[in-house]
């Protein structure tokens, strides 16, 4: 994933080399990716997007899973603060999947960046109650209804030299804080599959190494971590064959995967890229065939779900607000529904 300057930064060096760009690629067929995909084909989906026919839609041909975007998340759900947990959007959402016959996967219980305001003012056994409760609460309530749970996400520093320090970690320690939510979520939910979730480990290789250190580690200490999500935040420039070298020895622990987040953003971080829009295209195919073909391959009972964080360029985080510049195609669809070459690249991979 590229930080946020970067992506304000590329906004102007694509700007600069529009001129060079050439047309947009003319949409393709695609057989539907949760039929091309081995295993479920998920999707992040925001509660707004239920009253979207055209996404609605969309996602019924597409896909089989769904990931709430951020309104499971503490973020949303102790807006209100921990003695009003709500619960409106994250009910819509997995009603929304069982009665369109989908899956559910939960994202995510505990996350450094989330929570501390909520939090505040808590200390000692008080913040134990909380810690505990608000991931009985959680994910109790959809127990049997989830399939799985980001458990943990992102504990890695950007730059992979150790683990982040948060409000988690200053209370329970690094590993601590990670284990006790492990532990809490298996007395919550005895049948999903409990994920640790991490974005780059494929494209810094400090990070991806600390990602298997971790996971020795946790798996060494009777930690009930049944699963590894692979974010895939990919961009045009990730270094080939880097993502199957990764998924490769992640899949080495034996347990199940989650491409949990897939998108491949077209910007760099180069301040003057003069590539055209074809160009970054091509190299988009490159990397999410490859990612497809590498999770194809597993073993079957490794191959938990491939998940896009988003069906439309447009309903990506990457064209929200700000960040938007207009032009970026991270997703397997266009802003009308139809499919982009990542689409074609996904089916590809797969091999269907
Ligand atoms: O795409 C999500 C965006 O809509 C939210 O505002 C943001 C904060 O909750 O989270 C984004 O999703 C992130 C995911 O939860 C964890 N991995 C990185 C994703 C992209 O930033």
């Amino acid at each position: 994933m590229i930080d946020r300057r970067t992506v304000l930064a590329s906004t102007f060096a694509l700007a600069a080399c529009d001129r060079f760009a050439s047309a947009e690629p003319a949409p393709v067929a695609i057989p539907p990716l949760k039929s091309a995909c081995p295993a479920p084909f998920g999707a992040a989906v925001k509660a707004y997007l239920l009253d979207d026919p055209d996404w609605v839609a969309l996602a019924r041909t597409q896909v089989s899973q769904l990931t709430p975007e951020w309104e499971m998340k503490m973020e949303y759900v102790l807006a209100d603060g921990l003695k009003r947990p709500n619960f409106d959007r994250s009910d819509r959402i997995a009603a929304f999947a069982a009665a369109n016959g989908m899956a559910l996967h939960g994202h995510a219980l505990i996350w450094y960046a989330q929570g501390e305001q909520a939090f505040a003012g808590l200390s000692g056994a008080a913040f134990d109650r909380a810690f505990d409760g608000y991931i009985a609460s959680v994910a109790g309530r959809y127990r049997g209804r989830a399939r799985g749970w980001d458990v943990v996400n992102e504990p890695i520093l950007d730059d992979g030299s150790g683990l982040r320090d948060c409000h988690w970690s200053a209370r329970y320690g690094h590993d601590g804080y990670i284990l006790r939510a492990f532990e809490k979520a298996r007395e919550a939910d005895p049948e999903a599959v409990l994920f640790l979730n991490e974005y780059n480990q494929e494209s810094i290789p400090a990070k991806g190494a600390q990602f298997l250190r971790l996971v020795e580690r946790l798996l060494k200490a009777g930690c009930p971590l049944t699963g590894l999500g692979l974010q895939s935040h990919l961009w045009i420039d990730v270094e080939e064959g880097a993502i199957a070298r990764l998924m490769g020895e992640v899949a080495g622990f034996g347990l199940p995967l989650h491409v949990s987040e897939l998108d491949c953003t077209l910007r760099t971080d180069k301040r003057l890229d003069l590539r055209s829009q074809s160009e970054r295209i091509a190299r988009q195919t490159a990397r999410v065939t490859e990612l497809a073909a590498a999770f194809a391959a597993l073993p079957e009972a490794q191959r938990y779900a491939f998940t896009v964080w988003g069906l439309r360029d447009t309903d990506s985080w990457y064209r929200q607000g700000e960040k938007d510049d207009g032009k970026d195609k991270p997703l397997p669809f266009d802003s009308f529904g139809r499919p982009n070459p990542m689409a074609a690249a996904l089916v590809q991979g797969f091999g269907a």
